[in-house]
């Protein structure tokens, strides 16, 4: 039940309280991923019975309009008939192969359309895998070790990237992870994001040379924190300098901040592009590539070793196929309006009662904080009110909206996101945030 008057919902949630008694016993904190613990916002994970469009319904029935749509993959909404029939028909054909398979090529000529700067790619399983072996096949061009990051950028917890991690390292509060060998994450440099000055300073103090400056174009993993006008084309000017090969984590903003990434929004080319979710269409699936001359370093054709059991799985890859042929530039322009219109509501309805909130979009990713200024990096969103955020999450969460559970996260629309569902989600917000600040 969501409705523009909807009050609190029923919110028995006996069964996700059974149900995650018994997960308890099985995973750590009871999840496959600590992001869903609901550490962040306190109380207990809802667990999810089915999706359907806009909406998940937990397994006690409560109805949710979602705006985490699986951390990002769903850009066409939840069970959409289009992957589904892809699906359907894909995996009566049997379900891996670990062959090449036609339907990896199809999906791989998609991508680079939209994308021509990845001139060749390379499929994995997951955008950890992707970032991995970007960081791998740099440090193996470049002849070089180090790496440079930003504070609040997540790239998937492979050791070299757990170091200042957003995401669910930055709402868990943890101090980078035990178990990275000190060594290891000496080679890890670490810049606030939107600073270009810190970046160069440690670029130029670093004698042994930098193999690569990653980066999420649009940062989603620390909150919502869009890059400051030419601070990706100095990232670009400094990699050129430095050497080092500049790579755009897009596993998040890939066919989510414009059709063809970070390039064409920002009209800054990386050499190496990180991608996953959304080309999976919700099934595992992550790829990397990039530079020909570079990618043709990657075994077999190269030295340079990564491989995968399930790499370019074919029902993810007919998931993608379906995804990315439905997604075309018209859809992505209806999804990015209707982005807009959620957050310049939200935005309206914080300055209405006076509450100090900052909400931003690209494309179809959209965040926000309680903050009275503008947020250009983490220390910025670790500053904003996260308490008065748990409440309005929990607010919102009772009324049928599903937000990421934690501050430090994007989150989403899609397809399936209507008119109506705007206006629902806007009359929730209203009512949650009056909940939130009494
Ligand atoms: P996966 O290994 O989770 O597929 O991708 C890692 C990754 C890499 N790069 C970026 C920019 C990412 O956002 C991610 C994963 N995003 C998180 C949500 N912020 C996944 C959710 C989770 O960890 O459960």
């Amino acid at each position: 039940m969501t409705g523009s008057n909807a009050s609190k919902q029923s919110n028995n949630r006996t069964r996700s309280a059974e149900i995650m008694k018994r997960a308890q016993e099985l995973f750590p904190g009871g999840v496959n991923s600590p992001v869903r613990a609901f550490r962040g916002v306190g109380g207990d994970p809802i667990v999810a019975a089915r999706g359907e469009g806009a909406r998940i319904w937990d397994v006690d029935g409560n109805e949710y309009i979602d705006f985490v749509l699986s951390w990002g993959p769903l850009v066409l909404g939840h069970a959409s008939p289009i992957v589904l029939d892809a699906l359907d028909e894909a995996m009566r054909r049997g379900t891996s192969f670990g062959m090449p398979t036609e339907v990896e090529v199809q999906l791989g000529d998609l991508i680079r359309q939209r994308m021509p700067h990845v001139e060749m790619m390379r499929f994995v399983a997951s955008g950890t895998e992707a970032t991995m072996s970007a960081i791998r096949l740099a440090r193996a061009f470049t002849s070089r070790d180090t790496i440079l990051k930003f504070d609040g950028c997540y790239h998937g917890h492979a050791d070299s990237f757990l170091v200042h991690a957003g995401s669910g390292v930055a709402t868990l509060g943890l101090p980078d992870s035990p178990g990275v060998p000190a060594e290891l994450a000496a080679l890890t440099l670490t810049a606030p994001f939107n600073d270009l000055e810190a970046a160069t300073q440690l670029v130029r103090d670093n004698k042994r040379g930098v193999a690569a400056i990653i980066v999420e174009p649009v940062v989603g993993n620390a909150g919502f924190i869009p890059p400051d006008h030419g601070f990706l084309e100095g990232l670009r000017a400094l990699a050129d300098t430095a050497g080092a090969l500049l790579i755009f984590d897009e596993v998040m903003t890939g066919f989510r901040i414009a059709a063809g990434g970070a390039k064409e929004r920002f009209a800054v080319t990386a050499d190496l592009t990180a991608l996953g979710k959304v080309i999976g269409g919700g099934l595992p699936v992550g790829a990397y590539g990039g530079r020909r001359d570079i990618m043709e370093r990657v075994a077999p054709s190269g030295p340079v070793y990564q491989a995968g059991t399930l790499s370019g799985n074919p029902l993810a890859m007919a998931a993608g196929v379906a995804t990315l042929t439905a997604l075309s530039p018209g859809l992505q322009a209806k999804i990015e309006k209707r982005t807009s219109a959620l957050v310049e509501g939200l935005q309206k309805i914080a300055d209405d009662l006076g509450v100090p909130l900052t909400a931003g979009c690209a494309g179809s990713m959209w965040g926000f904080f309680f903050s009275s200024k503008r947020v250009r990096n983490f220390s910025d969103a670790k500053a904003s009110d996260v308490n008065l955020f748990r409440r309005f999450f929990h607010a919102a969460l009772d009324r049928g909206v599903y937000l990421a559970p934690s501050a430090f996260e994007a989150c989403f629309m899609s397809a399936a996101h209507g008119d109506a569902e705007v206006e629902s989600a806007l009359s929730i917000f209203r009512e949650a945030m009056e909940a939130a600040v009494d």
